[in-house]
């Protein structure tokens, strides 16, 4: 099954998408996800100029060949680029085989290993009772677990937070269509000091049921995220999110140390290297790595396979920068594999959904990537043209005396 065209699709139906479209002599089409937020058009060239032309004549059916092609013929290892690319290519492959076998997706992975995979959503507010509000939003919504996000007296704008202006939700896409990136303040004492008093006014609100979880974004210290994850105790966290800037792997013996409180890691992460330690020390309960930054279905499934060995599960990183194609992508693997733990689901908006046709379904906190051959995901091509490609970039945080630090 010879591929004769391969198409990089870029759009930004209210964000920016990097899409690899592949077709092969027999008409069928796969769809890849190739977004890499605020970077996307380095993915763009890194496939249009180096990988395309490799593709073209190859055998659509070859997804681990050409996966191994193209990671090692690159000579130039890993990085998020790289990672991004590959992840579109095989991903593509992957929805052409489901295509080509009449089958979805999972079905090929080893089928369902459940009926639905259960999702959280993004509660956020700059007070308690805008956040409570935000919470019973997604409750209503059928959500069963909840991210909170709150903003910190004495901080301006604290990544995760809807600035609820006009409409526009701010943690609906942190990259702002500016020509600079937009600057924002951080002080992690203030932060630290007010987080725990949020969770038990939330636990006191919604009950002990409710599963809680909180996204740190690498902004602590190892010894600042040990003291939070203890701090966060007894309010039972699903899980305390990147508490650390976790390229330095052992730093999270240290929070371990000190705490039980479950840590998820790695969005920011593109291969199974960056998790060696991690993962073999048990020094974290979640995997974050979404499938769009990690080389596709076949270089997740390695890792969440190597991640089962030590109790440890999926937490598959799903934000709105990831297109519907990677979320599809995600909810196939999170239906088949055995060590399923949660799917962020962060809801795209309805500009997107109009460009990328999906057939998933979200029905009592539960999603289901459907029945239909392959990912399900169709790309309306004319939709996509209306919308170019906009410069947009992530946020930049600087402490009190301008120091630049992680947002
Ligand atoms: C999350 C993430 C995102 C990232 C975003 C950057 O947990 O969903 O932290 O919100 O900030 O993907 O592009
Ligand atoms: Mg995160």
């Amino acid at each position: 099954m010879k591929i004769v065209a391969a198409e990089v699709i870029v759009t930004s139906p209210s964000r920016n998408f990097v899409t690899l479209k592949i077709t092969t002599e027999d008409g069928l089409t796969g769809l890849g996800d190739g977004t890499l937020n605020g970077r996307e058009l380095s993915v763009a060239s890194y496939l249009t100029d180096h990988v395309v032309p490799l593709l073209i004549g190859r055998d659509a059916h070859r997804i681990e060949d050409t996966w191994q092609y193209l990671y090692r013929s690159a000579y130039w290892r890993r990085g998020p680029v790289t990672m991004a690319a590959i992840a579109a290519v095989d991903v593509a492959l992957w929805d052409i085989k489901a295509k080509a076998a009449g089958m979805p997706l999972y079905q090929l992975l080893g089928g369902a290993s459940r009926n639905g995979v259960m999702a959280y959503g993004h509660a956020s507010g700059r007070d308690l009772p805008e956040l409570f509000d935000s919470v019973r939003k997604h409750l209503a919504l059928g959500f069963k677990s909840i991210r909170i996000q709150t903003s910190v007296p004495g901080i301006n704008a604290v990544y995760g937070v809807a600035a609820q202006t006009e409409g526009e939700r701010y943690d609906y896409e942190p990259a702002q269509r500016t020509p600079l990136p937009v600057e924002e303040d951080w002080d992690t004492r203030a932060y630290l000091r007010h987080l725990p008093g949020v969770f038990e006014a939330v636990r006191n609100e919604f009950g002990p049921e409710l599963p809680l979880l909180h996204d740190g974004h690498h902004r602590m210290t190892p010894i600042q995220a040990a003291r939070l994850g203890k701090d966060l105790e007894p309010y039972d966290l699903f899980w305390l999110e990147d508490c650390t800037p976790a390229e330095n792997q052992e730093a999270l013996r240290l929070v371990r140390q000190h705490t039980t409180t479950p840590l998820a890691i790695g969005e920011v992460f593109n291969t199974v290297w960056d998790y060696q330690t991690l993962i073999r020390e048990q020094l974290i309960d979640y995997v974050r790595s979404a499938v769009t930054h990690t080389g596709g279905i076949t270089a997740m499934r390695k890792l969440l396979d190597f991640a089962a060995q030590y109790q440890i599960k999926s937490g598959i990183h799903g934000p709105t920068d990831i297109s519907p194609v990677g979320m599809a992508a995600a909810l196939h693997l999170d239906l088949a594999i055995h060590n399923f733990g949660i799917q962020e689901y962060m809801q795209h908006s309805p500009l997107t959904d109009e460009v990328f046709r999906q057939s998933f379904t979200f029905t009592g906190g539960y999603l289901h990537p459907g029945e239909q051959p392959g990912l399900g995901v169709e790309l309306d091509e004319q939709a996509a043209a209306r919308f170019p490609y906009v410069a947009a970039y992530l946020p930049v945080n600087r402490l009190k005396d301008g120091t630049v630090h992680d947002w």
